[in-house]
């Protein structure tokens, strides 16, 4: 029997982009293995509202290592003030590797993020960008989107588990929406992260479910 409609939730879709996968330049551990279950789920129609975030940056991002002569990918560095990892070039504005991934069917969505676009500011969570050389963090809008939609509750997945999933679903809750992470279709980028990641979502009152709660 078909399941009902969630009419007052979203389900946030983080960065399923093929950069992040095996054979990216910013692999997570297992990506690609999340790509079966997420079309799977997209087609189940479970969700009355779908966004999509996409990492989406110019050529010479200031998160590159390449931004930065005499650092290397993983490093840490003070951006504004605050700790910045440097990454590998990623997520290049119009390349493949930027992609929302082809073996995804899209056509459920209804909105898609593009952050990180700013040459100067990075972007983690799909509701604000990092902090900027102003020191603020403008919004991104989508908490807005929500509300306008009757949205109270988010399920969030994707990429990377350990950093813009765990960002945005940080961002959902303390913004007032009832937040979850679905567990089974996230991986980190850095696998040994897992435990300090499942430590600060339930330190945040953010559920951890896995995509048999939603199955069609
Ligand atoms: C991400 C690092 C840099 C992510 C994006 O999607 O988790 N991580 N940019
Ligand atoms: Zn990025």
């Amino acid at each position: 029997m078909s399941q009902p409609l969630l009419s007052h939730a979203a389900l946030i879709v983080v960065d399923v982009q093929p950069d992040f996968m095996p054979g990216g330049t910013l692999a997570c551990h297992e990506g690609d293995a999340i790509v079966p279950g997420l079309d799977a789920l997209l087609r189940a129609r479970r969700f009355r509202h779908v966004v999509a975030t996409q990492d989406w940056h110019p050529r010479g991002h200031v998160s590159f290592a390449s931004s930065h002569p005499g650092h290397a990918p993983f490093e840490q560095i003070a951006l504004y003030g605050q700790p910045q990892t440097l990454w590998p070039e990623h997520c290049v504005q119009g390349t493949p590797g930027a992609a929302l991934h082809p073996g995804v069917d899209w056509s459920a969505l209804n909105a898609v993020i593009r952050k990180g676009s700013d040459g100067a500011v990075d972007s983690y969570s799909g509701f604000r960008e990092n902090h900027g050389p102003h020191g603020t963090r403008p919004s991104t809008g989508l908490a807005g989107w929500l509300r306008e939609r009757g949205v109270d509750e988010v399920v969030v997945c994707g990429l990377a588990r350990d950093v813009c999933v765990l960002w945005t679903a940080q961002d959902a809750q303390a913004l007032g929406f009832r937040a979850s992470v679905l567990w089974d279709l996230s991986r980190p980028v850095t696998p040994a992260s897992d435990e300090a990641t499942r430590a600060a979502l339930q330190a945040q009152g953010i559920g951890i479910v896995e995509s048999t709660t939603f199955a069609g």
